[in-house]
């Protein structure tokens, strides 16, 4: 009887280790480095400051590159916006530094938030949907993030299969307020990888 307790113990303590291993060989994957970046230069189809903004304050799209540096909701000079209160569709197109693999886009809005209707990323000179829809909460400021996801088999793909370092952001400028963009952020990846079973692959 001693000796089946004694083997059952064993086996136990074994079992454990073997977990232990397994745990710590999963902690070992170490994914890329995510790159994140904000925007270095702009363009839109309209803004209020005009096209100068040297110093982000000027409500053009120069405005919306660089950090955030608009803290609370309201109309600020720090943040880009057309020139007319309501006025249908416009777009804010932005440009960054380093081509990625694109994973997420994050928007600031700081001033009628909601308005963001599409977010596109550039694949050469095709624009490729990230997301589109409505955007119904509205906090503000607001931080909405849109992530690229695709399955592909038992693989969920969550970067772009090419690189770009364009983003397009199309907005309902008839949701209610000035809609006011302060600053928007790329993250994606160097590499094109995935996970599967727990192991790392880079294409
Ligand atoms: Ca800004």
């Amino acid at each position: 009887m001693k000796i089946k307790i004694l083997i059952l113990a064993f086996l136990l303590i074994i079992s454990l280790s073997a977990c232990t291993l397994f745990q710590k060989k999963e902690e070992k994957i170490k994914t890329p480095a995510e790159i994140s970046q904000w925007a270095i230069r702009a363009s839109a189809s309209d803004s209020y400051g005009g096209s100068l903004g040297e110093k982000r304050d000027d409500q053009s799209p120069y405005a919306a590159t660089g950090q955030p540096d608009v803290e609370t909701c309201g109309d600020n000079q720090k943040a880009w916006t057309i020139s007319k209160e309501d006025d249908g569709e416009h777009w804010l197109e932005l440009y960054y530094d380093i081509d990625v693999y694109a994973s997420k886009v994050r928007i600031r809005e700081t001033s009628g938030p909601g308005a963001v209707r599409k977010v596109e990323i550039l694949n050469e000179d095709m624009y490729v949907t990230l997301w589109e829809g409505t955007d119904k909460a509205k906090p503000c400021p607001k931080e909405l993030e849109v992530k690229y996801e695709q399955k592909e088999g038992n693989i969920t793909k969550t970067m772009t299969s090419f690189m770009t370092n364009t983003v397009k952001i199309t907005l309902d400028t008839d949701v209610k307020g000035w809609n006011e963009i302060d600053a928007v952020q790329l993250i994606g990846y160097e590499l094109k990888w995935y996970m599967y079973n727990q192991t790392l692959f880079i294409e």
